[in-house]
């Protein structure tokens, strides 16, 4: 419960941790003291800049399903806990896609207040910042992200009509407790899209495929010492299997294997053929040369297997553990072929850490 009081052995725990790893700060033992009284006196503390800072590149180091944690140390760390409107915390939502930029793109998170025991607290209900809204079709047949319909039709209710398209940018929904929920439509200034085209096929174009640049988590909670941060969306970089082998490939997705399939002439009568891989490849091959083309950062998932299996090694001679959940870390494209396959991982949940909320532990 994000309304809970902080828990002191957990506050003392991540002290300990930040002062360790952070001897510049100095002593953790008087910071100890204060903290403890703080936590007698109101149920919670307030961290500093710095262990706010530190606080959210542990929680990023400790995501036992990212692959992408070499660059931990690199986390941007924006301190918005003053913000209490919905409308400053759009407009620092907008700055905070603009900060992450558009080609180079920095990893850069926005953390808004604290959860006070007790209190209601501001959040973001999109999954993601930029998000494309799924419809259902007069035929029945789906229009967009299959995955965002529910999403979409609670937007329908509160009076948003989206164009109908495949690829429409959902409103965000910012709820607090003084405002209850608004919609704000996001710039263009702040989306950044890549249209996607095949290095060898000149027909792929013609498909209208197209995705964001930037993947921003906006639904997880971070939590920090005993205390729990429930508006504090995350950026990196996209892997390009994300869109290539799931957002535009998955069922009940984008569904695009079949349309690719027929359009490069494959025998789809059995799936001895191999059709699905084939078109599969094609359709990853497609994402990574356009975002190449629009010079815009992703990863290929081998190299990205390469640089985890590095920080592993950077981590583990700093004599730290690194949690890693193998189902999430090995790519949804050729997982044999790439080096995080072939060994297992420390299965271990460590704080700092983020959470989505159903499946939060408390
Ligand atoms: C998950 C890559 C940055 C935290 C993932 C996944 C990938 C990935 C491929 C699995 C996603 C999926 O299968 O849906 C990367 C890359 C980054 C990056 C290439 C480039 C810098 C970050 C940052 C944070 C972060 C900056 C937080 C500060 C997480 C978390 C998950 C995750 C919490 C699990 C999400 C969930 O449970 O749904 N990342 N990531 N990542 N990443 Fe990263
Ligand atoms: N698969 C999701 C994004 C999940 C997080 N991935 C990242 N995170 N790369 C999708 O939109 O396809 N990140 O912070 O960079």
């Amino acid at each position: 419960d994000p309304a809970a009081p902080a828990d002191p052995g957990e506050a003392e725990e991540f002290l300990r941790q930040c002062y360790t790893e952070n001897l510049r700060l100095g002593p953790v033992e008087p910071r100890l003291a204060i903290v403890r009284a703080q936590i007698a006196a109101t149920g919670t503390y307030v961290h500093t800049t710095e262990e706010l800072a530190y606080g959210a590149k542990l929680a990023w180091r400790n995501a036992s399903r990212c692959i992408g944690r070499l660059y931990w140390r690199s986390l941007v760390v924006l301190d918005r806990r003053r913000a209490r409107t919905a409308d400053e915390i759009f407009s620092l939502v907008v700055n905070h896609l603009q900060t992450a930029g558009g080609h180079q793109i920095r990893p850069v998170i926005s953390v808004f207040a604290p959860a006070q025991p007790g209190q209601p607290y501001a959040r973001i209900w999109n999954e993601q910042l930029i998000r494309y809204a799924g419809y259902r079709g007069a035929d029945g047949c789906p229009i967009g992200d299959g995955r965002q319909q529910k999403f979409t039709a609670a937007m329908q209710g509160f009076g948003w009509r989206g164009k109908g398209d495949q690829f429409d940018v959902l409103p965000l929904a910012i709820e607090t407790p003084a405002e209850g929920v608004r919609l704000y439509e996001l710039p263009e200034r702040a989306i950044r899209e890549v249209p996607l085209t095949h290095p060898e096929y000149a027909w792929f174009a013609e498909l209208g495929l197209r995705w964001h640049a930037v993947p921003a988590i906006s639904n997880m909670r971070l939590t920090i010492g005993g205390v729990h941060y429930p508006l504090a969306p995350f950026n990196g970089w996209y892997l390009g299997t994300e869109i290539g082998a799931r957002n535009l490939a998955d069922r009940d997705r984008y569904d695009m294997l079949p349309v690719l399939a027929a359009r490069m002439g494959l025998d789809t009568t059995r799936e001895s053929t191999l059709w699905r891989d084939r078109a599969l490849v094609e359709l990853n091959r497609a994402v990574l040369h356009s975002f190449e083309l629009a010079g815009v950062k992703m990863s290929d998932h081998h190299t990205e297997s390469q640089r985890f299996l590095k920080h592993i090694d950077n981590e583990e001679r700093a004599g730290r553990r690194v949690p890693a959940d193998w189902t999430w870390i090995v790519p949804p494209l050729s997982g044999g072929i790439t080096p995080v396959f072939h060994r297992y991982y420390d299965e271990a949940d460590l704080r700092p850490a983020f959470y989505l909320d159903d499946e939060a532990s408390e």
